[in-house]
């Protein structure tokens, strides 16, 4: 066997299997309401060298990468068998997205891939991509993906390779093994952001979903919408209502998108979502909380001012920089909060939080009242308040 061959796979290896082994830890915030952590949680160079490298020194005297990725992002996430899975979606260098399960004990770090890719069984072949699932315990008791299913719209003026459609894809499974594809969402209009919610409403299935005026911009869509399904099998957007609408000069003026599907709480529906804005350095995506009533998760009840979490540090930079992300958390049983987030379409990281303080933080936090007059006079408001108080402590 060659050295060179030898070499080389001792130094991948070698980094290879450091790099997943390396400890992750939080870092105390100062606004006490959430913590990131040190290290992103999965990377491209996670991904198994079994799928990279062939390892046959015959056919690979070099020990060569035969197949690159670009990024793992975007992942849906589920607390499985006493295991944190993340169901990344990971880039080819060839542009290609697809979904791979990556599992940790602490859902922290070591997170470790699964044998194999998802194998989504194949409907469409002008079905190109597929990408950003949320995966929903449904009481029905399937495990179910909604994704965004992407081809080039059929439309499209000669030369033009860039036009696309994108729509829902739905699968489900009970053992995260076997999928089964039931037929994509059907829509007036384009979808991406499409999240079943976990329980039935008036006996009829529920998805938050995201028009689109066309494949990148909402426009007319006006922000997160809801509609009630009959049958999952063959799902049909009947009557679309926003539940949470876009509004001018704020985080989410743009557009916006449910991120993982929403935890039940004693106060009320807790949703994660992006909202993103337009500057000159091109779109900024940052996430934000809101809550819904318990009887009717349509229905707005707490919305804080302003983003949870936007692009720092490392984090800014990236494939698309000045994003972040997120379309999987996962709530333990004693209120923690782990929320999986994308930055700038690269890489994964978690933050951690709990359901109290994620609570006092919608229902504390003051509103957006659109207008910086008013912003101030919300600041006026917590200094008054403050020196009242210390001033009866003298
Ligand atoms: O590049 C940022 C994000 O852009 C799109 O987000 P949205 O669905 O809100 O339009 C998606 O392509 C998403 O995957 C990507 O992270």
């Amino acid at each position: 066997m060659s050295t060179i061959f030898e070499n080389q796979k001792k130094q991948v290896a070698e980094y290879h299997e450091s790099l997943l082994n390396r400890p992750n830890y939080c870092i105390p915030s100062s606004n006490g309401i959430i913590q990131r952590c040190e290290n992103p949680v999965i990377t491209k160079d996670h991904i198994p060298l079994h799928w990279r490298y062939d390892f046959n020194p015959q056919t690979n005297p070099f020990f060569l990468e035969r197949i690159g990725f670009n990024s793992t992002m975007n992942a849906g996430a589920l607390y499985w068998k006493e295991r944190y899975l993340l169901f990344i979606r990971v880039e080819g260098t060839d542009r290609k997205s697809f979904f791979a399960i990556a599992e940790s004990k602490n859902g922290l770090d070591n997170f470790r891939f699964w044998d194999r890719p998802i194998s989504v069984p194949d409907t469409d072949p002008d079905e190109t991509n597929i990408y950003d699932i949320r995966l929903t315990v449904h009481e029905d008791g399937w495990v179910y993906g909604v994704f965004c299913s992407e081809k080039l719209d059929p439309n499209a003026a000669p030369g033009d390779l860039s036009s696309a459609l994108a729509s829902a894809g739905i699968i489900r499974s009970k053992d995260l093994i076997q999928w089964e594809r039931l037929p994509n969402l059907r829509a007036s209009s384009q979808q991406r952001n499409v999240v079943l919610h976990p329980e039935f409403i008036d006996g009829k299935y529920a998805l938050y979903t995201r028009p689109q005026d066309d494949f990148i911009l909402a426009k007319s869509g006006g922000g997160i919408g809801w509609t009630l399904i009959d049958d999952i099998a063959n799902a049909t957007i009947q009557e679309e209502k926003i539940v949470n609408f876009r509004h001018y000069h704020t985080i989410k003026e743009v557009k916006n998108g449910e991120g993982p599907p929403p935890i039940k709480t004693t106060k009320g529906w807790l949703h994660l979502a992006h909202g993103v804005r337009k500057t000159a350095a091109g779109l900024r995506y940052v996430l934000y909380l809101y809550l819904t009533a318990l009887q009717d998760p349509s229905l707005l009840i707490a919305e804080p001012g302003g983003y949870l979490l936007a692009p720092q540090k490392d984090e800014r930079i990236g494939d698309v920089s000045n994003v972040l992300f997120s379309n999987g958390w996962i709530a333990k049983d004693d209120g923690t909060v782990y929320i999986y987030y994308a930055s700038s379409d690269t890489r994964m990281h978690v933050a951690i939080s709990d359901i109290d303080r994620l609570l006092d933080y919608c229902l504390h936090t003051p509103k957006d009242d659109f207008r910086s007059l008013e912003s101030v006079k919300k600041i006026n408001q917590l200094i008054d308040k403050n020196h009242a108080y210390l001033a009866k402590m003298i």
